[in-house]
């Protein structure tokens, strides 16, 4: 299933960044439920509205039922989902007293685990101290996406 997934991230980035040269940059609502036929992926009504709506929240329906789906905000919707599954999957790897967050210690193993070297730990400390923003001593969801992004991980 987490192959899956993966696969049709990847068909879907290519299938986006060519349609994304055509002339008009958008893409229908028959068009996306097709697409997703096709990647072995068939959506149901609710499904896709709810994806249209994830990608654009203005998004206006015409009156025959479709609607123009940008393929920049759709491309970029993709890449955070993708990223919020990264996360989530790292949080739960290194979570080992299963509280939801990473404390000091879990960050140096799953450091120690990704860098491949021996973390000292007063850099560990250097570094919850700068992401801990509510400083309850561990890291949340929201605190580790911003140290990621900042260090340019994800
Ligand atoms: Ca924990
Ligand atoms: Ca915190």
């Amino acid at each position: 299933m987490e192959n899956n997934r993966k696969k049709l991230f990847a068909e879907l980035k290519e299938i986006c960044a060519f349609l994304n040269t055509t002339d008009t940059g958008f893409l229908t609502v028959d068009s996306l439920r097709n697409l997703m036929v096709e990647l072995g992926h068939p959506v149901s009504e609710t499904e896709l509205k709810e994806m249209i709506n994830a990608v654009d929240k203005n998004a206006e329906w015409e009156s025959n039922g479709q609607i123009k789906i940008d393929f920049n905000n759709l491309y970029r919707v993709m890449l955070e989902a993708e990223r919020d599954e990264q996360l989530k999957l790292f949080i739960k790897m290194f979570d080992f007293d299963k509280d939801g967050y990473l404390n000091s210690e879990e960050l140096r193993l799953a450091l120690t685990v990704i860098l491949e070297e021996d973390m000292d730990m007063a850099l560990i400390d250097a570094m919850m101290k700068e992401a801990d923003a509510d400083g309850d001593g561990r890291l949340s969801y929201d605190e580790l996406l911003k140290m990621f992004i900042k260090y340019g991980k994800i």
